[in-house]
């Protein structure tokens, strides 16, 4: 091995060790509503560091009557449209963005569903809605409840959402964790967000494959975010 090769070879190998990118996930933020905790948000955009950020649905909320005010154009000023690569997975709350999937602007790319792979191991990142059980299907009965919650909310300043979301997990009605990793057999670690609850699930599969399963929480109580760097991917919390 010639001097030039060696040095090559140590380059890479401290390029892949060290120098791999930094993905940050954050999720229900549900921008443009009454409980969202826009302070720390804003704070956490303006002093997080990454090369890749992945919104994973519910960011602005089009379902409600979104009321978009300074806070909400310094919070999406916060993000770096130019220089960092953005994936906005759209969600329950923001399908109005639906027809953007596949399609980009500046860095920011519209999917429901991104795949990547890092140091041999597949990650998926959805926003989770999908998983739902007992979901009402009738969209325009969908935006009534949410104006009509929408209405609620201004009224007597109660979180109805984060009430709501409790007793539907309460009841079991979402597809419990292992469910969701049979629907997606090929991944290692599955990303998402949609219950608000952040929790983190390691388990070795029958066929001796360690499977990860990640809720990256919201921004309305919990205040979680997910990174992923050299293929480790870690639930926490902002405290600013
Ligand atoms: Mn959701």
């Amino acid at each position: 091995m010639t001097q030039n090769t060696l040095i090559f070879k140590v380059i890479i190998y401290y390029k892949d060790k060290f120098v791999q990118m930094k993905r940050v996930i954050i999720s229900d933020t549900h921008i443009g509503t009454k409980f969202y905790k826009s302070d720390k948000l804003l704070k956490f955009l303006q002093t997080e560091e990454y090369d890749e950020l992945v919104l994973a649905g519910d960011i602005i909320d089009f379902i409600k009557i979104p009321v978009f005010t300074e806070r909400c154009m310094e919070i999406i000023n916060a993000i770096d449209y130019e220089n960092k690569s953005i994936i906005y997975v759209v969600g329950n709350h923001d399908e109005s963005l639906l027809g953007l999937i596949g399609k980009s602007f500046f860095n920011v790319t519209f999917l429901k569903r991104y795949d990547f792979e890092e140091d041999g191991r597949k990650f998926r990142i959805e926003h989770g809605d999908a998983y739902d059980k007992g979901r009402i299907h009738n969209k325009l009965f969908v935006k009534f409840l949410s104006v009509l919650q929408n209405v609620l909310e201004f009224s007597f300043s109660f979180d109805f959402t984060s009430w709501w979301t409790e007793i539907q997990i309460k009841k079991h009605k979402l597809r419990s964790i292992i469910d969701i990793l049979r629907h997606n057999p090929r991944i290692d670690v599955f990303i998402m967000g949609h219950t608000h609850i952040p929790e983190a699930l390691i388990w070795v599969n029958e066929d001796q494959h360690i499977k990860t399963y990640i809720n990256s929480g919201d921004w309305v109580t919990h205040q979680t975010y997910v990174t992923v760097t050299n293929g480790v991917a870690r639930l926490c919390k902002f405290e600013d």
